[in-house]
């Protein structure tokens, strides 16, 4: 009987089971399958391809095994308090107990990507010299609102004055954020699968121009700004960074051609160990000099690369804190990068090109690109809302006007909810607005939180914005009189409220708007204002 057993446990071993585990649980080939998609989609954007953990923990085998399959399927079905959602709802019970036991054995290998696989990706729809010389409709394009609808692997294009949808466009899966070109006529798409798009504003109908992919996961993607006297660099190049191979790709500005692929497997800035996996999280692009500034996530550095002689190219590494994410430009001079993970604001010189200072702040602070306003009583102020807290911290921004308070916390405002994502306020703006996508209470994330910039401590007023989805990121008009959030899902809405009143000024609806996330005005995108 014994013997039986035996044998027909090595029969299911060799024939079903495609990866089994030290602690012998097993995946079969087609489960492998299934969790690596469920995994890319939902969880690696937060621990990892390789599962070594950045926003949310490390899970290789040695952790994982010791949580059991019960244990991990609670976690993932209840979330837990540090910002993690919960997924009962989005994941049947099959889908949740697959990706416990996948989370048991050891992480799979993904492919990487030369420029010889990128270029073969590489389409340019429309060439350069077959796009209009000049626009080709009366319509305001630098108030055009670039809207992401995720799930649909579409962007719409919205004009801003009028509230029409001017056209829709194919991009790819999962679009993650838009960034529009120096000129205001394109903007820039990339989605988590790592599939950029260009797309050309001046035509009758929104037209993608340019398509490549450049590996299997990405987040960032930006442009050259730069231009002075005697170069201009506008639009010649754009840069895309990857999750997966872990490396940025510098690509032609006007036909998304692949020209330079550069690795970021390298060493952590404090232990000096090698890490395998080290992401390109944000990539801001400067308006002063021929550089961008690159979040290196695992090993926390921030990378300034000269893209000025892309042959013989210079990359400047400054020291800075692991688990860097997302951050934005506090003035021309300095910017601001969350190391999310340490509850740090990392603040960058780029004249000096040193890190001037970094911050402690909240926890896990999410400032997307940030806001900037005039404290009241302590000057230039740079703002980030939190993951795990309901507070937005205020932190000096301006050493010759406010030295005593110049890179130090000197607010912490509470907010509604914790779970907060995005925080944007406009130059012409009384108010800042701050969401809280992922908390915990179903009703908190469908309420924003806005803030009275000339009496910042008096009690904030709420808005709930609607009684499905989650309400996400905030962007302002190009007057800087309009606020537009989006309702996040099947039955998405842009809801746009006027900034002075609070008032709903209008609901954008429709079949169309399904799982609309990021809204990129193009006036403000192109001249970075928030
Ligand atoms: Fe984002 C910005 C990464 C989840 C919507 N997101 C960014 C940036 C990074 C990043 C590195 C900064 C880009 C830049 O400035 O160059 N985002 C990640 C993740 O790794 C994470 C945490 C998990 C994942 O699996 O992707 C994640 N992000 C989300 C979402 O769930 C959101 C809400 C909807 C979605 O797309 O899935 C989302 N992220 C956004 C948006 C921005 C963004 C709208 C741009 C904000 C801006 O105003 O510039």
């Amino acid at each position: 009987m014994k013997k039986l057993l035996f044998l027909i446990s090595m029969f299911s071993l060799v024939f079903t089971a495609g990866i089994a585990s030290a602690e012998g649980i097993t995946i079969t080939d087609d489960e492998m399958k299934a969790a690596k998609k469920i995994y890319f989609d939902r969880c690696a954007g937060c621990h990892g391809t390789l599962r070594k953990g950045a926003t949310g923990p490390n899970l290789e085998p040695a952790k994982t095994t010791a949580l059991t399959t019960d244990g991990l399927k609670v976690f993932i079905e209840f979330g837990t308090p540090g910002g993690m959602p919960a997924w009962k709802d989005q994941l049947s019970e099959q889908e949740i107990d697959l990706l416990a036991r996948f989370l048991q054995v050891a992480p799979p290998m993904p492919p990487e990507m030369s420029l010889a696989d990128m270029k073969a990706t590489w389409k340019v729809i429309v060439p350069v010299k077959d796009r209009p010389s000049k626009p080709m409709h009366k319509r305001n394009i630098d108030n055009f609102f670039g809207v992401i609808l995720r799930d649909a692997g579409k962007v719409a294009i919205i004009d801003g004055d009028t509230k029409e949808t001017v056209g829709i466009v194919d991009t790819g899966f999962a679009v993650h954020i838009l960034r529009s070109s120096a000129s205001g006529r394109y903007f820039y798409s990339i989605g988590r699968d790592a599939k950029a798009t260009l797309i050309d504003l001046w035509p009758e109908k929104p037209t993608v121009v340019a398509e490549v992919k450049v590996g299997a996961e990405a987040r960032s993607i930006e442009v050259s700004k730069f231009h002075d006297k005697k170069v201009d660099y506008r639009d010649k190049y754009a840069i895309i960074g990857d999750y997966w191979p872990p490396q940025f790709i510098i690509v032609d500005g006007l036909t998304l051609e692949p020209i330079k692929v550069v690795s970021t497997r390298s060493m952590t800035y404090d232990t000096n160990e090698y890490h395998p996996e080290p992401r390109v999280a944000a990539i801001i692009t400067s308006h002063n000099a021929p550089e961008w500034m690159l979040n290196i996530k695992e090993t926390g550095y921030i990378w300034i690369v000269d893209y000025s002689d892309i042959k013989n190219m210079k990359i400047t590494q400054l020291e800075a804190e692991r688990f860097l994410h997302d951050g934005g430009w506090a003035n021309k001079r300095y910017f601001l990068m969350a190391a999310n993970m340490r509850n740090k604001l990392v603040v960058v010189d780029t004249v000096e090109k040193k890190v001037a200072a970094i911050v402690e702040v909240g926890n896990k602070p999410h400032p997307g690109r940030g806001a900037n306003w005039i404290d009241p009583k302590y000057g230039p102020v740079y703002a980030t809302p939190h993951l795990g807290e309901p507070a937005l911290a205020l932190v000096g921004t301006d050493p010759k006007g406010h030295p005593k308070e110049a890179w130090k916390m000197v607010r912490k405002i509470p907010v509604l909810a914790a779970g907060g994502l995005f925080v944007k306020t406009h130059p012409k703006s009384p108010h800042v607005w701050v969401d809280s996508t992922l908390d915990s209470v179903a009703d908190n994330t469908r309420t924003l939180t806005v803030i009275n910039k000339s009496d910042p401590e008096e009690q904030f007023q709420t808005i709930k914005v609607s009684d499905h989805g989650r309400v996400v990121h905030l962007e302002y008009n190009k007057e800087g009189n309009e606020v537009w959030v989006s309702v996040w899902d099947k039955n998405g809405e842009i809801v746009i409220y006027d900034d002075k009143t609070l008032k709903e000024k209008t609901r954008i609806t429709g079949d169309w708007l399904r799982t609309p996330t990021g809204k990129f005005n193009m006036w403000n995108t192109v001249h970075d204002i928030y």
